[in-house]
């Protein structure tokens, strides 16, 4: 039986003021409502005609350079341009509130960042970073509108500082994670298919060890049956209704 949003918002309340650690796990559905397309919205334009998990590859990049970099070059020119929400900033007053808190992101649009958020894991690191694709050399001031991925002085080409399909997470980040949910006597889902291992696993992994799952989402996801409150709807409203809650 759906419970209704008042009632759901009141419990996740209750667990949230009786408890010390706190850990959050966001996906693209916390930037939906700054106007970034979720990772499995349909692609528009130009990019409709491609897979996304195809492309964010290794072997995608290397078989075609130029199309992998400027698809990156699109969403990062989208990513310029917006704004964090009222979801994001929510987040960030939680934060606050805390003084045990970790964000764990699947983001890579650097959203919540600039929104205030602090105590947070970039999981899939950040398409604003670049990176040389052999030997991991840092790469700064890369322009817009290149064609092609420009090369490092090493001579190997330039990728985005990112996690593709098939590469493993940063260790540390993936070690620090497990250990949050661990250890959380909440644990927040927000905006994600829980979909994609390993972060795809941390719900689980939370609840497993005692912490009460909260899950927002505007539909129900593949974690859903651990989660001990659903707040339905989108989470630039539920997100801050939660919050005004423990003021
Ligand atoms: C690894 C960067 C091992 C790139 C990303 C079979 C079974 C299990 C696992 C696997 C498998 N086959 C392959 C794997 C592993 C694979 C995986 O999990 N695949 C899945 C698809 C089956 N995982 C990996 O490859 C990972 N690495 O396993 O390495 C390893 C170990 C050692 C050595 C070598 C290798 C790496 C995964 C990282 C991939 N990179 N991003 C880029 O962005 O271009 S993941 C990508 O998907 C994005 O980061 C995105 O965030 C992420 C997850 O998607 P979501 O965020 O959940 O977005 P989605 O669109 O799916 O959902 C949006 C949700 O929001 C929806 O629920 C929607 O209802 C909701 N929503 C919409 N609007 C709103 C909203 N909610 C609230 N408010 C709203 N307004």
């Amino acid at each position: 039986m759906a419970r209704d949003l008042q009632t759901e918002l009141g419990r996740a309340a209750e667990f949230l003021a009786a408890a010390r650690k706190i850990v959050v796990l966001t996906g693209a559905g916390v930037s939906k409502e700054s106007g970034i397309p979720t990772f499995r919205d349909a692609q528009t334009g130009l990019w409709a005609q491609y897979d996304p998990q195809k492309l964010a590859t290794t072997e995608g990049f290397l078989r075609d350079p130029s199309l992998v970099w400027r698809w990156y070059d699109f969403r990062r020119k989208m990513i310029r341009d917006v704004k964090p929400n009222a979801g994001h900033f929510a987040l960030a007053e939680l934060e606050k509130m805390f003084s045990e808190f970790k964000l764990l992101t699947q983001n890579i649009d650097g959203l919540h960042r600039a929104a205030g958020s602090i105590q947070m894991v970039e999981l899939h690191g950040s398409i604003d970073r670049f990176k040389c694709f052999d030997k991991g050399h840092p790469a700064e001031d890369i322009p817009f509108e290149l064609e092609e991925p420009p090369l490092c002085a090493c001579g190997s080409l330039i990728r985005p500082d990112i996690v593709w399909f098939g590469e493993a997470l940063d260790g540390r980040n993936l070690q620090e994670s497990f250990r949050c949910a661990e250890a959380a006597d909440v644990f927040i889902v927000v905006g994600t298919s829980a979909l994609v291992y390993p972060a795809a696993s941390f719900p689980a992994v939370a609840s497993d060890h005692g912490a009460k799952v909260i899950e927002c989402n505007m539909e129900e996801t593949a974690i859903s049956d651990i989660a001990d409150v659903f707040l339905q709807g989108p989470s630039g409203i539920t997100l801050p209704k939660l919050v005004a809650l423990l003021n």
